[in-house]
């Protein structure tokens, strides 16, 4: 087969997360009602703000504004993992960043499959938080052995899911005819069963092991737990939840609002308790299980090693004052201690720049694309001189904290459990079969090769 008649990676990404979409606003009603808000706020936005229409114009596609940005699942053995990683590789999607979320009382660890690259992140952005349960946290050995046992028979990926991707790495790709079988098989994984794979009485005993464990354990696949629009004032949605009906978590996750938005900040609506049928003798017994939400997110800069170093310290500086009460009772005590703390990180973009804590994009000026010099000199100078501007590039990957405080406000208010910090990278990626990229790099990379751009730029054609 000629290479040529391959669909390309971003466009199978882009089937695949138009089709989960339409899947879980079926799924999930409030959802549906949860996008509208978004679509509704981010338009509201705009029109009040014609410099950030004409910004987001330039480097981004408004259309696609309010469109899913990212979802997660939850998956239950190392083969799964595995195999999900191949699956991903066939839409454009890698590994990137390691999470360890044992230190915040989930028992499991996360990588973020995502698009790299400027062009396939403009392309679509989708990606999928994806966790895999750490049974090795689990003190009870006879019910690990048990849930190990379980999660052992069941097949989550279709025989045509698995064919297809052997198929597209024996080949090179998949043509359209495939691509389009292949998402229609690979949504499969993702759907929600409402007949659990397990009796009430193990589900039971998972769920007071942890209700992580039960939503992995008792289920024919990894659910989609979420989906996740971008917004352009998460401060005004989560405000307006409750007049649509929808109960927001507590806070919202990441840094406070700021003048320059730094890294992430999300929140949720609290997940839905729906029914499900166990297993019982000869036949089914009803019960419910409440694991699936609703997300927004608001993206900043991506921040340096340093710049990032001083957001962790920052928000741990907050969190000793006051950790947010999952009742939301102390949440404007938490809001404000956030703002103080957060009073020591730079808020403009020319400060953020000359401390080295966060990575920028360079583009020649008008006056830049004008000038030819005959040798190259300082970025520093060429800024100064009108001949070079900076903009933030996006932070496209995840925050433990902010992941941790997402998944706590979805497993219910109970009290939480403790477990040690044993962050364990060596294992998870053995379990995925290759090791996970590092963020840093990738953002490092691109505001490297923009100021190459603008050096080879201004000294090009002068000779
Ligand atoms: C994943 C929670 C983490 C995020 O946006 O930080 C997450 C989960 O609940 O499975 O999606
Ligand atoms: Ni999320």
């Amino acid at each position: 087969m000629k290479e040529n008649s391959f669909v390309s990676t971003d466009d199978i990404r882009s089937a695949f997360s138009a089709a989960m979409s339409v899947m879980y606003r079926e799924e999930v009603p409030a959802y549906g009602t949860l996008m509208e808000l978004v679509a509704k706020v981010n338009e509201d936005t705009l029109a009040a703000n014609a410099g950030l229409r004409e910004r987001l114009q330039a480097t981004d596609s408004l259309d696609r504004i309010s469109e899913e940005r990212h979802g997660a699942i939850r998956l239950g053995t190392p083969a799964e993992l595995s195999m999900m990683r191949r699956v991903f590789a066939v839409m454009g999607m890698y590994p990137v960043g390691y999470y360890d979320l044992s230190t915040a009382g989930v028992p499991v660890h996360s990588t973020a499959f995502r698009p790299v690259g400027e062009a396939s992140l403009k392309r679509n952005p989708f990606r999928v938080f994806t966790s895999l349960l750490r049974l090795d946290l689990i003190a009870d050995e006879i019910l690990r052995a048990e849930a190990e046992t379980i999660l052992g028979e069941r097949r989550i990926f279709t025989p045509g899911a698995v064919e297809l991707t052997l198929k597209a790495e024996r080949q090179g790709g998949l043509d359209r005819a495939d691509a389009e079988r292949f998402v229609a098989e690979v949504l499969e994984t993702f759907r929600w069963h409402d007949k659990a794979n397990v009796s009430a009485d193990m589900y039971k005993r998972l769920h007071d092991a942890h209700r992580l464990i039960a939503d992995v354990v008792s289920f024919k696949g990894p659910h989609i737990n979420h989906l996740t629009p971008r917004t352009l004032d998460i401060d005004k949605v989560q405000a307006l939840m409750p007049e649509h009906g929808i109960a927001p978590k507590a806070v919202v996750e990441g840094p406070p609002t700021r003048n320059c938005p730094i890294l992430l900040r999300q929140t949720s609506f609290k997940a839905l308790e729906e029914p499900v049928s166990f297993r019982a003798d000869g036949g089914w017994k009803t019960g419910s299980h409440t694991a699936r939400f609703g997300e927004i997110e608001q993206r900043g800069i991506a921040l340096t090693p340093k710049g990032r170093a001083l957001y962790d310290r920052l928000l741990d500086q907050s969190r000793k004052i006051v950790r947010p009460a999952a009742d939301g009772s102390n949440a404007r005590e938490y809001e404000a201690a956030l703002a103080t703390a957060f009073r020591a990180f730079p808020d403009s973009w020319a400060e953020i720049r000359e401390a080295g804590l966060g990575y920028f994009s360079y583009s020649l000026t008008e006056k830049g694309r004008q000038t030819k010099l005959p040798g190259r000199r300082e970025l520093r100078a060429l800024i100064a001189d009108g001949l070079i501007e900076f903009d933030p590039i996006v932070y496209e990957d995840f925050l433990p904290v902010s992941a941790a405080g997402i998944f706590q406000s979805n497993l219910g208010d109970a009290a939480q459990q403790e477990f040690v910090a044993s962050p364990n990278q060596q294992r998870f990626e053995a379990d995925l079969g290759v090791a996970v990229l590092n963020e840093f790099d990738h953002y490092a990379g691109m505001e490297k090769a923009s100021i190459e751009a603008c050096l080879n730029g201004l000294t090009a054609a002068v000779a």
